[in-house]
């Protein structure tokens, strides 16, 4: 049914191109629409490339959390920042194979696993291959998230079966700076460049709500749709504000700011799919129903994102039943997967 509705679509010549050429001046005129217009032309997108009322379900584990070197001002993992976390060394593989059947008994689709690494040494591969084996063998998509990755890295963990390597480049090139110190944007595009070489899909996004500009904003989701292929996934956080981090203070985003950005993804990566990530916990379910409807079409599911909270199992149900949305299956991703490029 989800292919008929995008065929026809097709034969009535409403066929996207992808671009990967986006001006700044043309991104900025998208935000500056009314906001009627901007999420009309955006679920107008969606509507030729997703079946409207499905939504992806992931869900995450820290399989290594804390005492991390890098200085990224928003997480509650890194080292140099007090904020009490208690750190815990790699997982042990059946903890992660109980916590991925948990994730699958609720309806979860992929399993998203996250190492508080600044970059994963060979022998951290190994484990992480081990633990995508056995995860994937439960019929769940397979996702990590281990920092830099060297193209061997990428190779051996494409070998092991993975599906998706989530590296996000977080904010705009020219912000960046401000955020981390520790690791460049280039080599954030390094990674990504590795990913793609070993026949990974990417899962690329990042975070909005960090004291950034407008024109940030724009150049953020420029570096992402002019990337040379689109990120089959794109997750939009927006910042969780965690005490005794340097952006513990940050003012809570307007909701319907936050929905621009999700509209503009959307737009600019119409077959992408955009994940509405953290900072779900303090979002209303109007804001959530906007941004599902500006082109959202995946969530983290589950109480838990790596180290803070996400809402809870019977909240995310109850909004999708008002909403009358329908968690998305393997089989109809796999029909659309057949029916798509990128
Ligand atoms: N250490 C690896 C890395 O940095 O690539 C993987 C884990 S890291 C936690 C993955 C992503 O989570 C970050 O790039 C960032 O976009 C997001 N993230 C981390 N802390 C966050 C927070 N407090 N609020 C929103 N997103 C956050
Ligand atoms: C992504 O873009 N968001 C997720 C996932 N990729 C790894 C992580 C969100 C982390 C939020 C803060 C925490 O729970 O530690
Ligand atoms: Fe470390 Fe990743 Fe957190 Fe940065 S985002 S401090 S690299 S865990």
């Amino acid at each position: 049914m989800q292919v008929e509705a995008r065929v026809s679509n097709e034969a009535l010549g409403c066929n996207d191109d992808l671009r990967h050429d986006w001006a700044s001046d043309e991104i900025a005129a998208l935000f500056a629409l009314p906001f009627n217009d901007l999420i009309f032309r955006a679920q107008s997108v969606h509507r030729r490339h997703f079946e409207p009322n499905t939504v992806q379900l992931s869900t995450l584990l820290s399989i290594k959390t804390g005492a991390c070197p890098e200085d990224c001002a928003y997480c509650p993992q890194s080292a140099r920042f007090n904020t009490g976390l208690k750190s815990e060394p790699l997982l042990p593989l059946d903890e992660v194979k109980r916590a991925a059947l948990d994730a699958k008994a609720n309806g979860a689709t992929r399993f998203c696993m996250g190492a508080a690494w600044r970059a994963p040494k060979d022998r951290d591969i190994e484990k992480v291959a081990e633990m995508v084996r056995e995860v994937k063998a439960l019929g769940l998509e397979t996702c990590v998230t281990l920092g830099m990755l060297k193209p061997n890295q990428a190779q051996n963990l494409a070998e092991a079966g993975l599906d998706y390597y989530n590296h996000n480049l977080d904010t705009a090139p020219e912000y960046y700076p401000e955020i981390i110190s520790t690791r460049t944007f280039d080599d954030r595009l390094e990674t990504l460049r590795n990913v793609r070489d070993a026949g990974l899909k990417v899962c690329c996004g990042g975070i909005v709500g960090m004291g950034e500009s407008e024109v940030d904003r724009v150049e953020f989701l420029r570096a992402l749709a002019n990337l040379p292929q689109h990120p089959e996934s794109v997750p939009i956080n927006e910042l969780v504000a965690v005490e005794g981090t340097p952006l513990a203070d940050a003012p809570p985003l307007d909701g319907l700011a936050f929905v621009r950005v999700i509209a503009v993804a959307r737009i600019l990566m119409p077959r992408s799919y955009v994940r509405l990530s953290a900072g779900r916990t303090r979002m209303s379910d109007e804001v959530q129903a906007l941004s599902f409807f500006a082109g959202a079409n995946s969530i983290f599911y589950g109480e838990r994102l790596l180290t803070t909270q996400n809402p809870q199992n019977e909240r995310d149900r109850a909004l999708f039943a008002r909403l009358g949305i329908r968690p998305e299956t393997r089989a109809t991703a796999e029909i659309r997967a057949d029916a798509t490029t990128q």
